[in-house]
């Protein structure tokens, strides 16, 4: 690379003594992108200085439920450097974008400003001014009056009702309800999660600019080809003539793989206007600009033998979804397999609220379903006086009970082993309020999570240079979690060249197409698609070297040769040792060039397209004889003050099963970061709405608590994987998803045990506690 390592220490160790190993795949390469973010030199999407560059600021609806009666430009057009005030009035007519499965719209206008107002913080207009200051001074002065209607604030509001039901995500076998009845030992609980938000260092914003009908918009992003497909159907434009550009994401945790009501406010000022136009959201605006994840409601109910032993499931779920969009969050995703059981039921409804539409946040779905069954199955443990870990052994599900099919590599028996090993469990004393340090009580939990194997396919370019240096380039992102780290060092040993000698260029939609970067699918993806083209890249060399009259390999009528840290030379070591470099340069060559993909022989291009810029050929977890996911054990301990109540995380040891590790420190710092957030999520994390107006209240980073390091205890992660081909090209399962999945059970059963307190309801704060 030409951005060299500054890690000082460990950051060049490899599994290998001579370091040499750290920059293959599995080895511990630190971030290549590591010394551009901390000096500065990483320019973010939203950085983007161009001439005649000028500023859009939202303005949002106050009420949560009507119709905007009229907007008062007036004082607004009239304030300094003001160039343009949109409203659903003047803004120009956009044309409705397909869904991300790309299922046809309707041929109906798209208007990203409102007149019927859904929810409290719905974009209403938006000013454009020279500077921003401007733009923020006038768009106070725009007067937006409302006949306002009954709103339903959330999913405690009475008139919320049931929802509506969502049949697909029903799950049954056996007779669930029957045997539940005759079941010796019964459990039901209720469990509640709240409004979460994703809080993203970078808030989401972009600069967009028109050149005639070409389109480019600066944008962080989860994926470019889905966004560049949103904008050219809003526009009525080639998807050709959209460009977006996103070399670094400052965190997106599932909140920018979509294009958004705001990126059209944007491109259509920028149309309009004929300048380039940046509109970046104010923190409190990212509370409503896009959806975090819906609050949930599930009522999980176990019936058991004596010896703990599950007989039966019954599962219902409940999620929010906003009043004109649909997300179903799946509650019986985790539920539906963990555990074996001959009888199971899960059904789920969607109940429409005043909220904006909520969306994907790290491990949607798994997250909130995990903390259903890994509560309940811990009540269960202790109503039948059984260790919570013992039982989770006891009901182990030895294949996927809901699809009936083996599992492609399911290491969670070792996880549970080598974590309870590590964290000293057989040491724990069972009775709830049996361990104190002072007035300190002690409480140790222990929960499972799983997170599907996504896959899709991938493509990539792969280019050896004159100077036998190697490129990489690909549409993909990397939004913390290491893409450039891992390519480079899947290039680097595929090719065999050192990593430091690989540049991997990402977040351009001029590279070669990309699948979105959710479900924790990229790394398998990506390392896969470089794979397959270092391949070709690497075949067309050698045959270069077997095959040119001018090459000094030609003479050894050699049929393979070996390529290593950068050199060339038969595997006996006989004949010439060139570089890479000598041998393009006797050969007259200035570059090799090679794309791969992992796409199905005889795909067509419209296949291609779709794959690309919708999710419409995600290969199913499922697929075939296997079920593949990734899995994991957390063991926690907790102190919580006798007194005060407060909650303290001090020590959390998780064994992880994804599979082969791409980069296990990249990987140990990914599994960190979802423990991190599951933390927040367990103590901290909650959107709390006014009743009045529907607003969230806490909508900005001082009220909504994220932890801080000083909520953090050490953390140990621990890789039981095996390499798993059924999942991946190199045999890596996914990381970035799976530990946030079980970390919040785990400390409610934690708490439990510390306390005799079941909190069911997230975050356990201090007053439920009391
Ligand atoms: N990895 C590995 N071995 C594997 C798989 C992955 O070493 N077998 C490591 C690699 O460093 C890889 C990373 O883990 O870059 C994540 O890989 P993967 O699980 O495939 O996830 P994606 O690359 O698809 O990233 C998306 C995932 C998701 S969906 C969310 S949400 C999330 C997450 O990653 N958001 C993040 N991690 C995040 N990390 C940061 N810093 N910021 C976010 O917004
Ligand atoms: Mo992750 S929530 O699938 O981007």
């Amino acid at each position: 690379m030409t951005v060299h390592n500054i890690g000082i220490g460990e950051s060049k160790r490899g599994d290998a003594s001579d370091g040499t190993l750290a920059q293959a795949v599995g080895g511990r390469l630190s971030r290549v992108d590591g010394p551009a973010k901390i000096t500065g030199a990483a320019k973010y999407a939203v950085e983007q200085q161009l001439e005649g560059l000028v500023h859009a600021v939202l303005v949002e609806s106050t009420i949560a439920s009507g119709r905007v009666r009229a907007i008062d430009t007036a004082a607004a057009e009239a304030a300094p450097g003001v160039l343009q005030v949109l409203t659903p009035d003047t803004i120009i007519s956009l044309k409705t974008a397909a869904d991300w499965f790309g299922t046809p719209p309707p041929d109906k206008p798209y208007c990203p400003l409102a007149r019927d107002i859904t929810f409290s913080g719905q974009h209403v207009a938006a000013v454009v001014a020279e500077t921003f200051e401007q733009a923020v001074a006038a768009a106070a002065l725009v007067k937006v009056s409302y006949d306002e209607t009954p709103s339903i604030v959330d999913l405690s509001d009475g008139k919320a009702g049931d929802g509506i039901p969502i049949d697909a995500m029903t799950k049954e076998w056996g007779d669930a309800s029957t045997a539940f009845a005759s079941a010796p030992v019964r459990i039901c609980a209720a469990y509640n999660t709240p409004r979460e938000y994703q809080a993203p260092m970078e808030p989401h914003g972009l600069v967009a600019r028109w050149e005639g009908d070409h389109l480019t918009v600066w944008e962080p992003s989860q994926w470019l080809d889905g966004m560049a497909r949103t904008y050219a159907e809003w526009f009525g434009i080639p998807f050709g003539n959209v460009r977006l550009v996103s070399p670094y994401v400052g965190g997106g945790f599932g909140s920018k793989a979509l294009a958004l009501s705001h990126g059209a406010v944007a491109a259509s000022a920028a149309r309009m206007l004929g300048r380039p136009v940046k509109l970046v959201m104010t923190r409190p605006q990212t509370f409503t600009g896009y959806g975090g994840r819906a609050a949930t409601r599930q009522t999980v109910t176990i019936g058991a033998d004596r010896d703990g032993v599950i007989q039966s499931i019954v599962h219902r779920g409940v999620n929010e979804t906003s009043m004109d969009g649909m997300w179903v969050e799946p509650l019986g995703s985790v539920t539906s397999i963990m555990y074996a059981t001959p009888n199971f039921s899960s059904k789920q409804n969607v109940v429409r609220v005043n909220s904006v539409v909520p969306g994907a946040m790290r491990a949607p779905g798994e997250n909130p379903s995990a903390f259903g069954i890994e509560s309940a199955i811990d009540e269960l443990a202790y109503e039948v006086g059984i260790d919570p870990l013992e039982i989770r052994l006891r009901n182990y599900a030895e294949q996927d009970p809901h699809a009936k099919k083996a599992w492609s590599t399911r290491q969670l028996r070792e996880a549970f082993a080598a974590g309870a090993e590590r964290f000293g469990w057989a040491r724990r004393s069972p009775e709830p309020r049996s361990m104190r340090d002072g007035n300190q009580l002690i409480g140790w939990g222990v929960a499972a999570g799983t997170y599907p194997v996504r896959r899709a396919y991938g493509e990539a370019v792969v280019r050896i240079l004159a100077d036998g240096s190697v490129e990489v380039e690909s549409s993909s992102i990397d939004m913390g979690q290491g893409t450039y780290t891992i390519l480079a060092q899947t290039a680097a040993e595929t090719v065999g060249v050192p990593a430091d000698n690989v540049v991997v260029k990402l977040g351009d939609s001029r590279f070669p197409r990309a699948g979105v970067t959710g479900g924790s699918r990229l790394a398998g993806v990506m390392t896969g698609a470089v794979f397959k083209a270092a391949t070709s890249a690497l075949d067309q060399l050698v045959g270069l070297a077997i095959g040119d009259p001018r090459s000094p390999f030609h003479a050894l009528q050699a049929n393979t040769l070996v390529v290593a840290n950068g050199r060339i030379a038969s595997p006996r070591g006989d004949g010439p040792d060139v570089s890479i470099a000598e041998l393009l340069d006797s050969v007259g060559r200035d570059h090799i060039e090679a794309t791969g993909d992992t796409m199905p022989a005889n795909s067509t291009a419209e296949d291609r397209y779709k794959n690309y810029t919708t999710i419409a050929m995600s290969v199913p977890h499922t697929e075939g004889d296997y079920s593949r996911h990734s899995w994991c054990a957390h063991f926690v301990e907790v102190r919580v003050d006798e007194d005060f109540g407060t909650v303290r995380v001090s020590r959390v040891v998780s064994a992880l099963d994804s599979g082969r590790l791409y980069n296990p420190k990249l990987a140990e710092s990914q599994w960190k970061g979802g423990i991190i957030m599951g933390i927040g999520q367990a103590l901290l994390e909650e959107g709390i709405v006014d009743r009045r107006h529907g607003r969230i209240v806490n909508n900005n980073l001082a009220d909504y608590l994220v932890p801080t390091n000083a909520d953090i205890p050490d953390i140990e992660v621990i890789s039981v994987g095996i390499p798993d081909l059924h999942s991946s090209v190199l045999g890596g399962k996914g990381v970035g998803e799976l530990a946030i999945v079980g970390i919040a059970p785990a400390i409610a059963n934690a708490v439990f045990h510390a306390t005799g307190k079941r909190i069911r309801d997230l975050p356990i704060t201090l007053e439920k506690l009391i």
